[in-house]
């Protein structure tokens, strides 16, 4: 939609360190997704970011639910056109700018056009990674998604935000706020080891590098508009109903280990 024009803006310098941060983290966030109260309790790192060691590509990882599975949250026809179009979109893009890139270490290709294809492999990477752990952190209410975190999780986010009524409020604010595009995000900062709020813009931007995503929520305007319109804020309470908070501890059980 806005990929182009968007991601062109970016400065090398920060896709390359965000795009690490990211790819790095988003690989070992999705390490074990299986749990014993998600829906695939078999799925591998490899499965989920749908990596092809044949084809030396990347594939687009089905749903882990049915296309209608979040409904009244979500809607199936946003899920429809999400997932096959927008998430298969970034896929292609991530393997195109990897092609790219080789063809011009095999002097293949024009060197004039490696910040190019830097920006569209952080751009689309960054959508791959953030969308794979979108999809897996939600799940139907009916198996289980929506209500409060319970355990370590539970207590850190009482520790670090003072209560789960006080993260709601400002996840949703981060996440309703953001300029543009963009996501909210419950991070783990391993340096202090405490948990934080980030936003992020486009697929990328605005990033700590080091952090390790634990619950993003997509604000771009394909994430909602069908159902919600123009009522960001609408869409992310009900976002709240479908979280899949069992996922969250594991990854965050994971980030810490
Ligand atoms: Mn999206």
């Amino acid at each position: 939609m806005h990929d182009e024009a968007t991601s062109d803006a970016m400065d090398r310098r920060t896709a390359m360190s965000t795009m690490g941060g990211m790819g790095v983290v988003g690989a070992a966030a999705l390490g074990s997704v299986a749990s014993a109260t998600s829906p695939r309790t078999s799925v591998r790192t490899e499965e989920m970011l749908g990596w092809n060691k044949q084809k030396m590509a990347y594939e687009l990882p089905e749903l882990p639910y049915a296309y209608d599975a979040l409904e009244p949250s979500i809607d199936a026809k946003t899920m429809h056109i999400h997932h096959d179009k927008h998430h298969a979109g970034y896929v292609k893009g991530l393997n195109t700018a990897l092609d790219q890139l080789h063809s011009i270490r095999m002097e293949k290709g024009d060197p004039g056009t490696i910040q190019f294809w830097e920006r569209k492999l952080s751009f689309h990477a960054g959508g791959h990674f953030n969308h794979s752990l979108f999809w897996t952190g939600m799940a139907p209410e009916s198996a289980g998604g929506g209500g409060e975190p319970t355990g370590t999780l539970a207590e850190a986010i009482r520790l670090d935000f003072g209560s789960f009524d006080k993260f709601s409020w400002a996840f949703q604010r981060a996440a309703a706020t953001v300029e543009g595009s963009g996501w909210g995000w419950l991070v783990y900062e391993p340096h202090a080891r405490r948990l934080l709020i980030t936003q992020m813009e486009n697929q990328q931007k605005l990033f700590i590098p080091g952090c390790v995503p634990l619950l993003g929520v997509d604000v771009w305007e394909h994430a909602y508009y069908l159902k919600y319109q123009n009522h960001r804020a609408t869409y992310l309470q009900a976002f709240m109903d479908v979280i899949n908070w069992p996922e969250i501890q594991r990854r965050y059980d994971e980030a810490r280990a």
